[in-house]
């Protein structure tokens, strides 16, 4: 264990309260590519593309769309949760986490154990598909395998509109009750916990400052530099599956018992 990692081990050693924060990086260990990373989605494909924008244009577009999302639904369907959100789960169960704030779209919290309540998705789960109209939701699995090869895919049951995963395209707004909960969050923690974000993504990305203005401490598990870094108390350079259970176990055996949580 290197110095930040100790740091690190000490921080949640100490902590009751603790926000974790992940983005794509602490998922690319389950095989889903992140997008700004050196094998990152942007280095295959253009973000303007995955407008809403882009999305509403054409029936043409559309079908662009589907075709493309058929292919990463594959690799999102078959990932299995890894160390870094076993970890995760691990924290809840020592009751020091009191929640999971998302950028990921993938569900994987909620597959590796933690509870669907601790985790505040920003920007939607790709799990579901949702009707831009009414809202009317399903489960992905069966909608796409209504999606013909081409792109084709059925309208809402309930209204005739256009169906989407319900995630939160570029340009779409994000749910105010949701980002409403983060920052409640955000506001009672001590301690915030990145993992595996660039923290270029706003307003996502304004979290971790709004602790930090709090004088709560920051600490970051990721593989490249962040614009955050220098807020940060503790900045650990590395595989969030490789550093993280690690961090936790030894964090637990250092603590007799879970205080009681003020929930
Ligand atoms: P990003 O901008 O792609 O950044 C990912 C960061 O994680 C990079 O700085 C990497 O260096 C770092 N990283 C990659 N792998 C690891 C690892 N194993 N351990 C530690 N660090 C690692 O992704 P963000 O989440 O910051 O950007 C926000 C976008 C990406 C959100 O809108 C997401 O919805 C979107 N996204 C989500 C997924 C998913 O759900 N799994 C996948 C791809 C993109």
């Amino acid at each position: 264990m290197n110095e930040q990692t100790e740091r690190l081990t000490e921080l949640v050693r100490g902590a009751a309260r603790i926000v974790v924060f992940t983005g794509a990086g602490i998922s690319t260990e389950s095989g889903i590519p992140d997008f700004r990373g050196p094998n990152g989605v942007w280095t295959k494909y253009n973000p303007a593309d995955f407008t809403i924008d882009r999305f509403l244009a054409s029936a043409e577009s559309r079908r662009r769309y589907w075709k493309r999302a058929a292919e990463s639904w594959e690799t999102i369907r078959k990932a299995r949760p890894n160390a870094g959100h076993l970890a995760v789960v691990e924290l809840e169960q020592m009751g020091r986490l009191s929640a999971v704030v998302t950028q990921n779209v993938d569900g994987l919290h909620q597959v590796a154990g933690n509870s669907p309540e601790k985790v505040i998705e920003l920007h939607g789960n790709t799990r579901r598909v949702a009707c831009l109209a009414c809202k009317h939701s399903v489960e992905r699995e069966t909608f796409q395998a209504l999606v013909s090869p081409e792109g084709d895919a059925p309208a809402c049951e309930q209204c005739g509109g256009l169906m989407k995963p319900a995630t939160i395209s570029f340009g779409q707004m994000l749910d105010p009750e949701t980002l409403e909960r983060a920052s409640a969050e955000t506001e009672r923690c001590d301690l915030f916990l990145v993992v595996g974000s660039s923290l270029v993504v706003y307003p996502a990305a304004g979290y971790p400052l709004m602790a930090v203005q709090r004088g709560v401490p920051l600490a970051l598990v990721n593989l490249q530099d962040t614009p955050h870094d220098t807020y940060a108390t503790v900045v650990v350079r590395a595989y969030a599956g490789e550093a993280l259970p690690g961090v936790v176990e030894r964090a637990r055996a250092g603590t007799p018992t879970p205080f009681p949580l003020a929930n």
